[in-house]
């Protein structure tokens, strides 16, 4: 099937596509072992399956060529001193990168490759980041208000969730005294856990 051109609007009211296809909802209960304070976790997660990000997706044929594109509502809060972020992946054609435009909010994109490079960076109203090839990424909400961003990425590219719901994310951003830190992951350790 050949995809035929659309457009659609994006306003600054809501930044809500005024069409898309998937109305993605994460809570609490799909980032299980992700939060460092595992405790804190399960005691938020008794009380209530916080929702924690929203993604409004424009489908496309998954095919080479295409351009998948969306928003991301990364609303804001924290579990325990880390705050909200998403699942985070690598792509599973590894070799494929992602555009970000930042339309409202504060936080950082946390990334890292296979090969034990890491960068985090600062997203903000305006800000593009660029995700080159075999980058994982996941954003996180350091602000008071929703983080929201406009995303782009080939259509072929896929997400693998796995490898980072097994080892995590080399480092982790929590609340300092002063604003955001960044720390290292005291449970990143996938040659241990890939095994498991
Ligand atoms: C980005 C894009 C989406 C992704 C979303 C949520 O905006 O990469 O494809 O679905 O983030 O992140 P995740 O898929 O890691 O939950
Ligand atoms: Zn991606």
């Amino acid at each position: 099937m050949n995809q035929l051109p659309f457009a659609f609007d994006l306003l600054p009211a809501t930044f809500i596509p005024s069409q898309y296809d998937n109305h993605i909802k994460r809570g609490l209960s799909s980032m299980k072992g992700q939060f460092s304070e595992q405790q804190e976790y399960a005691i938020s997660l008794e009380k209530e399956d916080t929702l924690l990000y929203e993604v409004f997706e424009i489908k496309v044929p998954e095919k080479a060529g295409e351009l998948m594109h969306g928003i991301t509502v990364l609303h804001p809060g924290a579990v325990g001193q880390e705050y909200f972020m998403t699942k985070g992946h690598f792509h599973e054609e590894l070799e494929t990168a992602e555009v970000y435009y930042c339309l409202d909010g504060e936080g950082c994109m946390v990334m890292e490759t296979p090969e034990g490079e890491w960068a985090v960076e600062m997203l903000y109203p305006g800000r593009v980041l660029y995700v080159p090839p075999r980058w994982a990424h996941r954003s996180v909400n350091t602000g008071g208000r929703d983080l929201v961003m406009f995303f782009l990425y080939p259509a072929n590219a896929g997400h693998d969730y796995g490898t980072i719901e097994r080892q995590g994310f080399r480092k982790l951003v929590m609340k300092g005294e002063d604003g955001m830190q960044i720390t290292d992951n005291p449970r990143w350790n996938p040659a241990e856990k890939v095994n498991d």
